[in-house]
């Protein structure tokens, strides 16, 4: 086998290496997808409670969007698996005085 022989058949298993791990990259970059959980508040008492709430979840880093329902006591929370998580949001809420539970999930 020539040299260049060799180095052909080298790029080429490292092209196959690289695409490899290329695709592998995408499938994990798919199952980051933003996650949204609803949990179940405490204490929600007045037309303030639902703004305390947001504005305690929006601190969470990662968070995307929050949208807090007075009449069922809920939060649907949408955030980012990677920088955080339903204990971190939960904490949020208990923190601002309104300890909560997840009540729905997407995340498996
Ligand atoms: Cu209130």
């Amino acid at each position: 086998m020539s040299i260049k022989t060799s180095l052909l058949i080298l790029s080429l298993l490292s092209s196959i290496l690289w695409v490899t791990v290329a695709s592998a990259n995408v499938n994990s970059e798919q199952s980051i997808q933003p996650q949204t959980i609803t949990l179940k508040l405490q204490n929600m008492t007045c037309a303030l409670c639902p703004i305390t709430i947001k504005k305690a979840l929006q601190e969470v880093e990662g968070v995307q969007q929050v949208i807090v329902d007075f009449d069922t006591k809920t939060a649907a929370i949408t955030f980012d698996s990677k920088k955080t998580n339903s204990d971190a949001l939960i904490k949020a809420t208990t923190n601002a005085g309104y300890p909560s539970a997840i009540a729905a999930s997407n995340v498996q």
